[in-house]
Parts: C-alpha cells; structure tokens; sequence
C-alpha cells in the first residue's frame, strides 16, 4: 500500500482524479487537504469509500499542515490546491500569492523533511505567457507568465525546482492546457456557457472573442498525470495537451447549437485586462517518453461534459444560489 496526499482534491481536477485513483488503484490510500474555498465542494467526492481521509487545513498554515504530515507515512504528494481563476486573480492578487507560492513551499520543506519518494506539482500552460498565431508551447519554452494568477503558478514551479538543484528531492511538474468537463466551478467559460445557456441569460465574451485556448477533457489530464506519478523522471517537467485549438467565439457558438440557443445570448463584453492571445501545447515529450495521447476529442468530450451539467442541475443550482450571485454581479455587471 503506497499513500498519496492530495492538495485541492474537493475542486474540480483534484477530484476527478482521486475518484480515478480509488476506483482503479486498489493499492493506494489517498489523503485530502483542502481549506474548502468557495471553489470546493465536498459533494464532488462520494463520502463512502475506503482508503481516503481528508483534513480541513489550509496548505498556507504550516503548523496544520505538518500535522498532517505527522500523522500519516506519506509516500507521494500531489499539489493540486490553487487560486485557480485568472479574474479573480486581476481583481485580488494576494490570495494567489498566499495559496499557490507560500502553501506550495510549505509543501516543499514539510515533503523533504519526510523523505518523500515523489512530489508531483501541478502547473499550467499559463506560465509560458501568450503566443501569435503560430507556434506551440514546449518545455522548453522560458516561461513568461502575464496575469498574478500566472506568476504565482510560474513562482511555485521555480521553488519546485529549486528544491531539485539544490536538495536533490524527487520533484515533476505538469503543465496543462485549459481543462473542461465534469464538477468544474461554473465561473470558468465552458460551465459558465452550458449554465448560462439553460438559463437564457447572456453569455460575456470578452474583446473580439477570438482568443485561442488548446482544450483537454478532465479524464485525459487525470490519466497524463497519473502516468507522469508513475513513470515520469525526477526534475522532469511534463506538458500535457488535448491537441484541442479552439477560439472562444467558435467554442461558445458550438455549445449554443447543442443546447439548440440562439447566438443572440451571446454579448461582447469589455476584455480582460493583458488577456493572452492563444496557447497551445506541445506535448509530445510525454507522448513519447511515457506513451501519453489523450482519448477524448473535443466532440465526444463536449457531449460528455453539457450531458453531466444538464443531468446534474443540482449541483450547480446550489452554487448558483450562494455567494457565486456576489461574484458574478461584481465581474460582470459593468463590464
Ligand atoms: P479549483 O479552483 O477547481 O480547485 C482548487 C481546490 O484547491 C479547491 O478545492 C480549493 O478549496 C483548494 N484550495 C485552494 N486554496 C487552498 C489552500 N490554501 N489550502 C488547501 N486547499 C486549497 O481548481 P482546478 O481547476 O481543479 O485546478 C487544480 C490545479 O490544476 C490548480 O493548481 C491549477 O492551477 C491547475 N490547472 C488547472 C487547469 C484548468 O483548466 N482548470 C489547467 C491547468 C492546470
Ligand atoms: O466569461 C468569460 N468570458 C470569456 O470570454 C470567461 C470566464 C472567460 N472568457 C474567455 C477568457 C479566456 O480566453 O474564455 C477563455 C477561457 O477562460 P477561463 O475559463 O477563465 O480560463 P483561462 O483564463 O484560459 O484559464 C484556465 O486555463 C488554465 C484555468 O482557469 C486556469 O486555472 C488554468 O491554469
């Protein structure tokens, strides 16, 4: 039996992926830390499963969290907890800082006071910065991020590998292309669409609306990062990508004729400040190297996810109902 403590498993990939692990890896015991922000939800994890524990404590409280480390033998740590959404960050920068810089540090000193056998952060696309119409983000690629909500993730993959140059300690960095699919938080676009769709509200699109995002079904980064656990190589950094251009426009104008909407609900709206252009990933160390491709293409991955939001209204009505109604009147009402 091998333990695995995961950071942010009540968001959105955190518990896509721990559902993964304890429904296809009977061999390993999962620990959750998460401070339960607004972007949690403990109803995205089934609460009757074995080889699972989970604690309320926040990866920026060192003394909570290295109880956590005290009290259980932890082999892997996977950081997923972040400050997630780049217009939250635009609007309040410090929380990024605190969450995603100073937490993973925490997660850094308290890992290699413990010896841990491999620390697996997970980072994003976003720290590359932006691109022009050609071109694909590598590893290679010197990272150049543009919003706080980037700089802090580009902060916290330099501490991670820092701590290999310097300790030698086990560390692997993915970085993931936009994410979409089932329990996303609805203040991200594609959920932000479906819901706003089923409700006959207006959809924001932001300046021109044809800035490019490379999209990825939640289930095909869970399976990347899970084979990069596994296999990937210490001090390693590992793209993963969907092979999924989109622009936005394209993207929202797909979704409405699904749900049979008019494109009138759609309304340009004033763009986000240094929004980057276009991302694209290349992936093709870790399809390489650890035989990673993903499975799903954008129209079987898009069926999949307006499915899951119309046959579980439920879950996104109670979001709606709380303090997301503050939220969306703040970023969207003069906008
Ligand atoms: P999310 O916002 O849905 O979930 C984040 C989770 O982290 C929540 O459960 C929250 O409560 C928890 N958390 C936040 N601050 C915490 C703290 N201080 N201590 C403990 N827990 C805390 O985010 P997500 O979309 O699931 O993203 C997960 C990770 O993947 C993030 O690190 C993000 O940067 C990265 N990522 C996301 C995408 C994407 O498209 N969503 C793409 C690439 C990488
Ligand atoms: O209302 C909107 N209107 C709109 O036009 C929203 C919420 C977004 N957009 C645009 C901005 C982006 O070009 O859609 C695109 C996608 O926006 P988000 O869903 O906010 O994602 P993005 O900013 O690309 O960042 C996401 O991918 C990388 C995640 O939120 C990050 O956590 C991840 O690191």
């Amino acid at each position: 039996m091998k333990t695995c403590l995961i950071t942010g498993g009540f968001g959105f990939i955190g518990s896509n992926f721990i559902r993964f692990v304890l429904e296809e890896k009977k061999d390993i015991t999962v620990i959750n830390v998460d401070k339960i922000t607004y972007a949690a939800n403990p109803k995205n994890l089934p609460d009757d499963h074995g080889n699972y524990k989970f604690y309320k404590t926040d990866i920026a409280d060192k003394l909570e969290l290295s109880k956590v480390f005290d009290e259980n033998n932890i082999d892997y740590v996977i950081n997923f907890a972040a400050e997630s959404h780049v217009d939250r960050s635009i609007m309040d920068p410090s929380v990024f800082i605190k969450t995603n810089v100073a937490g993973t540090l925490n997660l850094l000193e308290l890992s290699l006071k413990r010896s841990v056998k491999r620390f697996l952060q997970i980072s994003t696309d976003e720290v590359y910065g932006s691109l022009g119409l050609t071109g694909k983000f590598s590893e290679k690629t010197p990272l150049s991020p543009r919003s706080p909500y980037s700089a802090s993730k580009a902060a916290a993959d330099m501490l991670v590998m820092s701590f290999f140059h310097t300790y030698g300690m086990p560390v692997l960095i993915s970085r993931c292309s936009n994410n979409y699919g089932q329990y996303q938080f609805p203040e991200k676009l594609i959920p932000l669409v479906i819901i706003n769709a089923l409700n006959n509200k207006d959809i924001p699109l932001y300046g021109d609306g044809k800035n490019i995002r490379d999209w990825i079904y939640v289930l095909d980064h869970v399976k990347g990062i899970y084979s990069i656990l596994e296999h990937g190589k210490a001090g390693e950094v590992y793209n993963i990508g969907g092979a999924a251009e989109m622009e936005n426009e394209g993207i929202i104008k797909y979704i409405l004729n699904k749900l049979n909407k008019p494109f009138s609900l759609i309304k340009y709206v004033k763009d986000r400040p240094g929004h980057d252009r276009r991302y694209a990933m290349d992936f093709s160390k870790i399809a390489g190297e650890l035989g990673f491709l993903p499975d799903y293409d954008m129209e079987k991955g898009l069926e999949l996810t307006i499915n899951w939001y119309l046959n579980n209204e439920n879950w996104w009505r109670e979001i709606l109902s709380g303090d997301y109604k503050e939220y969306y009147k703040t970023m969207y009402d003069y906008r």
